[in-house]
């Protein structure tokens, strides 16, 4: 799994109105309309009780910007959130003292948003990977029965891969280990997923698909060969699966960020009742 650093987040914190920009010229959504959208909790609906972001020490230790990162996101969705002042135990304390009803938290493995009234826990892996899926169905005009290319079966494409399946697309997989791969087909099987099919070698079905999810941390495999002139791609993955060359060609039908999404997404998915 890939670990953020400082310089990947450093510019959130200031760029979040001209993200939206962006964002709106892609898909025509807002950050908060994408993730409304991922978790179908609508603006009127949310619950938006305090949140409280933890540092956490353990492992490899706090990344610079990396909680201020997180709070400027929640805070921007009209959240009122704050970072405390202690980090690990004593900060999961001090988030309840202040009256934090949601507490956010990342170690090394995984990132958490939990609801401390309603025990609504959202994972930011499989929570970005369905606000990916969200806004490419907003981006490409609708999934219904499209075909999308899923590359990473870990729970970002996992998340991707069921929120495609709901927006009516055909879904693809490859993972680099077959043992993945066939684990997440079986898994959207048993969500009564049918028509999900496992890819068995990468390259022809880079070739045979206009929009793919990269959800891997492999970099520069999607080359400008892979592409056509409509193709659409949503990286979640940090590094970009795309080539330099790769990335002009794709221009504005690229979706890509460091946390975003996936933290908007997390954010609307534990605020409902
Ligand atoms: O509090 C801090 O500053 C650090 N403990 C944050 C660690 C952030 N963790 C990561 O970047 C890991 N790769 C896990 C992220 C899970 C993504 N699905």
């Amino acid at each position: 799994m890939t670990r953020l650093t400082t310089e990947d987040i450093y510019h959130i914190t200031t760029s979040l109105n001209s993200y939206d920009l962006q964002l709106i010229a892609k898909t025509g959504h807002t950050l908060a309309q994408i993730a409304s959208h991922a978790t179908k909790v609508k603006e009127e609906d949310l619950v938006r009780l305090r949140v409280g972001i933890i540092p956490l020490t353990c492992g490899m230790g706090i990344i610079g910007r990396f909680s201020e990162s997180v709070q400027s996101i929640v805070s921007h969705l009209g959240f009122d959130a704050f970072v405390t002042e202690a980090p690990d135990a004593g900060g999961l304390a001090e988030a309840v003292q202040r009256k934090a009803g949601v507490v956010m938290m990342a170690d090394d493995d995984r990132f958490v948003a939990i609801n401390l009234k309603t025990g609504l826990v959202s994972d930011n892996g499989e929570a970005t990977g369905r606000g990916y899926a969200a806004g490419l169905d907003l981006m490409v005009g609708g999934l219904k029965g499209k075909e999308v290319l899923v590359v990473g079966a870990g729970p970002v494409g996992r998340g991707a891969a069921e929120a495609l399946a709901g927006f009516g697309a055909k879904v693809s997989i490859y993972d680099i280990d077959p043992k993945r791969k066939e684990a997440l087909v079986d898994y959207l099987l048993s969500r009564n997923i049918t028509d999900a099919v496992a890819e068995g070698r990468l390259e022809p079905a880079l070739y045979r698909h206009r929009i793919i999810i990269d959800a891997c941390p492999a970099a520069d495999y999607i080359d400008l060969e892979h592409l056509q002139g409509d193709s659409f791609i949503a990286a979640p993955g940090i590094p970009l699966g795309l080539t330099e060359e790769g990335l002009r060609a794709c221009g504005e039908r690229l979706l890509h960020d460091p946390l975003e999404i996936g933290v908007a997404t997390m954010i609307y998915d534990v605020s409902r009742f």
